[in-house]
């Protein structure tokens, strides 16, 4: 079975900790542990050893003090490997921010972003790695090794290997033309997405194809999965990778979406101010409008009761379930990732 899925960070990671979880129930997380023994094949009723290929997004990248930084990538490496500042969400656990103290002790900007460090050793090997001339394919393969991701049945491929970066277009009367393009992390971060976004552009996608293996992943998988990722700003800016869109669409594999919008809200972040960008509401329906053109199955919360069935009309054979879709701790990932694969089976 071959389960590929489009993640960004927090929301991504989590299904994909719920989903090697429901794959694999006797797996702790982290480099020390292996998929169990038990027989996952009589628990999920999936035969053969699942492979998950993640496609992560890479707008959300920066360059910060000389260093790459990767924050859904490694959001996803971290969670799977046990490293995550839990609460945060990103992050690494136990971090502490002596290098950042001693950069503001010398002026250095910015300050907005809060690098820790620990996190900063990362971003040192793969800024010397990607230095080296490794793609960011290969970078990224390395630093999951050591957060044991293959053990888990995990292949993490960046979206593309190009740099793209992405940026928002907000309204500046002091600007030429009355806009101004920040970083996407500079709005999201710094502003909080206070800033009405005009709309978002991902710098470097003219130049920028899918990363090897992804249209393939796309194309040969048995199921693909959309988790509750922000639509616009990590799956929206996967789905603009030239070849991935037409992908989804010629697939023979099943695409289910996990919805990220509970009782008409984003159960974290400002996966709202992101959808208004684009003149939408923040609903489960507006959401999976944005992949009709290639969706089969949707789950959407109990909360959102009454949402889909106008879904199901306009876009015929959509198969639309309601359940409970707040991923509070890793047994509640688990029991969502395994409704996701169920429901595809069920549309295979
Ligand atoms: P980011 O890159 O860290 O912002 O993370 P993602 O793009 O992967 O996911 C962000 C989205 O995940 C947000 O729009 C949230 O609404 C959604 N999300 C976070 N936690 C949950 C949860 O427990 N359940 C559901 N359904 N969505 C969630
Ligand atoms: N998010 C914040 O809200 N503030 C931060 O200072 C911050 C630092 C940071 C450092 C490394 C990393 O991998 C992620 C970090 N994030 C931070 C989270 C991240 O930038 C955003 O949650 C996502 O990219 C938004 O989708
Ligand atoms: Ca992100």
């Amino acid at each position: 079975m071959r389960i590929t899925i489009l993640a960004g960070g927090v929301g991504g990671a989590r299904f994909l900790r719920g989903l090697v979880h429901h794959l694999h129930p006797d797996a702790g997380p982290g480099p020390g542990h292996t998929p169990g023994t038990r027989d996952a094949a009589e628990i999920t009723g999936i035969t053969g050893v699942p492979e998950i290929t993640v496609i992560g997004n890479t707008g959300d990248d920066i360059t910060l003090f000389g260093l790459r930084v990767c924050p859904d990538l490694d959001t996803v490496m971290y969670t799977l490997g046990g490293g995550v500042h839990e609460a945060q969400g990103w992050g690494r656990s136990g971090e502490t921010h002596a290098v950042q103290a001693e950069l503001a002790a010398y002026g250095v900007e910015p300050q907005w972003f809060g690098l820790g460090d620990r996190d900063i050793a990362t971003h040192v090997a793969r800024t010397r790695w990607l230095g080296q001339g490794l793609t960011l394919s290969e970078v990224t393969s390395r630093l999951g090794e050591r957060w044991g991701l293959p053990r888990q049945g995990v292949r993490l491929l960046p979206m593309t290997d190009e740099p793209v970066e992405t940026h928002v277009v907000v309204e500046d009367a002091d600007a030429e033309g009355g806009q101004r393009a920040m970083h996407f992390q500079e709005w999201w971060v710094r502003h909080q997405a206070a800033l009405p976004a005009e709309r978002f552009v991902v710098a470097g996608m003219d130049r920028a194809r899918p990363a090897p293996g992804v249209l393939e992943a796309i194309r040969t998988a048995d199921l693909v999965i959309l988790p509750p990722s922000n639509p616009v700003v990590s799956i929206g800016i996967i789905l603009t990778v030239p070849g991935v869109r037409d992908a989804l669409r010629g697939t023979r594999a099943p695409v289910v979406g996990v919805s990220p919008v509970v009782g008409g809200r984003p159960v974290r972040g400002h996966a709202d101010a992101c959808l208004a960008a684009l003149g939408l509401p923040t609903t489960t329906d507006a959401v999976a409008g944005l992949y009709a053109d290639f969706l089969d199955g949707w789950l959407v919360d109990d909360a959102d009761a009454g949402s889909g069935e106008d879904l199901s009309r306009r876009h015929r054979g959509l198969v639309v379930e309601h359940r409970p879709l707040l991923m509070t701790d890793v047994p509640a990932a688990a029991a969502i990732a395994g409704a996701a694969v169920d429901l595809g089976r069920r549309l295979q």
